[in-house]
């Protein structure tokens, strides 16, 4: 379960339905081309609060009957309708996925208990594993590395995927949990976290960028600090770009230059704009050839 999973987009079609030809391109493309370890399911990058439970279904099923045995698959389950993320994650288990992950729950403003009894009422539904998803900028929830402990006395909590730029915690529960598997979350903070020690990472622009993301972590596990540095430097060019043009619509149209069929956005996200396909035409060239 170590190394770089690719936090897998979405494909819709102009009526916001599976492209299912497209996600699966866009699966080959990940394991074919980028090499990657794994692939993250219905997480953010996936679209996943925008979708229905069949969809979501739809999409775990799909992803899992084109990637086969051939990398881990982490199915993201986590909802605010914790009857939903019971059935999802009893869905996937029985799929196959190697490893459940839950956003913790977000929107009302649930005090630690309770977000620790949703990870525990999951968990006692299913025979997997969970690897808690931790993301306060969206969220705004902030677990310390205290409540990090009590929800890892859960044996079948196996990690965190955390994507925080707050590397004092990181350090501290990479110390505190070395049995633990922590996925860092930012890519742009890719070579810092993996000097902490991280098993791996989950991310976005993977998408893209799958192959140069595992030589920065690669580099960093060596000691190669200097390659490291300057590979996550021309990294953050790119994200840096990627970001200003917006990310998913990005990241779905640079997929499109290069043959992979990776659709629109779903409403109410926007579709990119001309403008839009036109920059990320711009940043596959500048950055990818
Ligand atoms: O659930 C997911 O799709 C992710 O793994 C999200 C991942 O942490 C990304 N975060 C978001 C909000 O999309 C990052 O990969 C992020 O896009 C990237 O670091 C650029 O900021």
């Amino acid at each position: 379960m170590k190394g770089i999973f690719t936090a897998l987009i979405g494909a819709f079609d102009e009526q916001g339905q599976i492209n299912e030809k497209g996600l699966r391109e866009i699966v080959r493309y990940n394991i074919d081309h980028s090499k990657v370890d794994g692939l993250y399911v219905n997480g953010s990058t996936g679209e996943n609060f925008l979708l229905s439970t069949p969809q979501k279904k739809k999409v775990f099923e799909i992803v899992k009957d084109e990637a086969g045995q051939e990398v881990k698959l982490i199915a993201q389950v986590g909802s605010l309708n914790l009857e939903e993320s019971i059935e999802l994650a009893k869905f996937t288990t029985e799929l196959g996925y190697d490893a459940l992950s839950a956003v913790t729950p977000f929107y009302y403003k649930f005090d630690f208990e309770e977000i620790k009894d949703y990870y525990n009422a999951i968990l006692e539904e299913v025979d997997n594993q969970m690897i808690v998803y931790s993301i306060p900028a969206l969220t705004g929830v902030n677990m310390n590395l205290e409540q990090f402990r009590e929800l890892f006395e859960n044996e079948k909590i196996t990690g965190v995927k955390f994507t925080a730029p707050d590397f004092f915690l990181l350090e501290r529960l990479r110390h505190a949990f070395p049995e633990k598997l922590i996925y860092s979350g930012f890519d742009e903070m890719l070579l810092p976290a993996s000097v902490l020690g991280i098993d791996g990472a989950i991310g976005s622009t993977f998408n893209l960028n799958g192959v140069k993301a595992r030589e920065i972590f690669e580099s960093a596990q060596k000691g190669d600090l200097e390659k490291a540095r300057k590979l996550q430097k021309e990294t953050n060019d790119m994200i840096s770009d990627v970001l200003s043009n917006g990310l998913y619509q990005t990241i779905k149209e640079v997929l499109k230059v290069r043959g992979v069929d990776a659709g629109v956005c779903r409403k109410p996200m926007k579709s990119a704009t001309e403008s839009q396909i036109k920059f990320a035409a711009e940043i596959q060239k500048k950055y990818f050839e």
